[in-house]
């Protein structure tokens, strides 16, 4: 039986990940910080695989060296698929620092934690097309010059280029992956597509009067996270290392994910949607598109589920939740 960790187990993609590593008959460790909401709600994301006998959680966190270290050699992982990170790009601003040490420093630590182990064992970094961010060629692709606009996309950059260093200097197994925006009912309530669903059924309910949101003409390639997760096993199933973009494509905008979730209610988001200044970056990318070539050619993988399903798929949930505690 094969042995995967992931950092990140608690969040969106950790979960999906997770589903699928058990499925396929490993035994999965999951890194959990300690944070000051109990754990029951911090991993409710894992509901379907919590009682797995193969699933375990272990206490660590990476901005501490020793716990990752002591995780690493108690567990011998033949897998690491590195998910952790302050993820959310307008709070990157507000904690750079913290950004920069979780999301980047993190990956080092993870990187000399395998390297002073000599553990064999092939290694995720969790990327993202904000490191692309402003003033790039469109369609993004691996060789695609990176920009990123945020700490949280400098601190990305950090890690994908550390992860490529190490992976020629001491000859690890490290694949990066960039991940374009993937959503899910289960997306954090404070990322927009979520915010969104979550708010036009609060609305439809009688809830809520209104949604406010920022920039509504940012374009982002928004894909399905379930299915990016199955992309990110099959990265390390690869004989060799390498790089990866997932993407769908397809672009559209935050005004067009609006009209999308509005209408499946049957609303017009026009008569809902505000615009809030402090929802707004202060600096912006403004659009992301990416190109799945290389992931079609060498992984066989392509994004199958389109925007409007994906939305449909989110607003139903949310309504689902929603409409039970009432
Ligand atoms: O924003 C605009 C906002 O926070 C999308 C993370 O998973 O994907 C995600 O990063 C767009 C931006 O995601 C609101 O200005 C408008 O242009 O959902 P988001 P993100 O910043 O693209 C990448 C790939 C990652 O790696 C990240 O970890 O929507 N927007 N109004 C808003 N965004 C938010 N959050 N809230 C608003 O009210």
């Amino acid at each position: 039986m094969k042995t995967a960790l992931i950092t990140g187990i608690s969040g969106q993609d950790g979960s999906y990940l997770s589903e699928i590593l058990l499925e396929k008959g490993y035994s999965v460790v999951g890194i959990v910080r300690r944070n000051s909401t109990t754990l029951p709600h911090q991993i409710s994301n894992l509901q379907n695989v919590i009682d797995h006998p193969n699933l375990k959680l272990a206490y660590g966190d990476l901005t501490d060296q020793n716990s990752i270290q002591r995780i690493l050699t108690e567990h011998e992982p033949d897998e690491i698929y590195n998910l952790g990170a302050q993820s959310h790009v307008k709070v990157s601003f507000e904690v750079p620092e913290f950004t920069a040490d979780v999301t980047g420093l993190g990956s080092l630590r993870l990187l000399e934690s395998i390297r002073h182990t000599g553990l064999k064992t092939k290694l995720y970094q969790a990327g993202s097309s904000e490191m692309f961010g402003g003033m790039t060629k469109e369609p993004q692709h691996e060789p695609t010059r990176f920009h990123p606009r945020s700490p949280y996309g400098a601190a990305k950059v950090f890690a994908h280029h550390i992860s490529v260093n190490y992976r020629e200097a001491y000859d690890l197994f490290v694949s990066n992956g960039i991940l374009f925006n993937h959503e899910s009912p289960r997306r954090g309530e404070n990322f927009v597509t979520r915010k969104i669903t979550l708010g036009a059924v609060s609305i439809k309910l009688g809830l809520q009067k209104k949604l406010m949101l920022g920039n509504l003409e940012a374009k982002r390639d928004w894909g399905y996270a379930r299915e990016y997760m199955e992309a990110v096993w099959l990265m390390l199933q690869q004989d060799h290392p390498d790089d990866f973009v997932l993407a769908t494509g397809k672009t559209y905008s935050v005004r067009d994910f609006c009209e999308l979730a509005f209408n499946s209610l049957g609303m017009d988001y026009r008569d809902y949607v505000g615009i809030d200044e402090k929802y707004f970056r202060p600096s912006e990318v403004d659009t992301l598109i990416g190109d799945p070539n290389k992931a079609r050619e060498k992984l066989g993988w392509e994004a199958k589920t389109t925007l409007a399903e994906l939305t449909d798929m989110m607003v139903k949930s949310d309504y689902d939740k929603i409409k039970k505690t009432l």
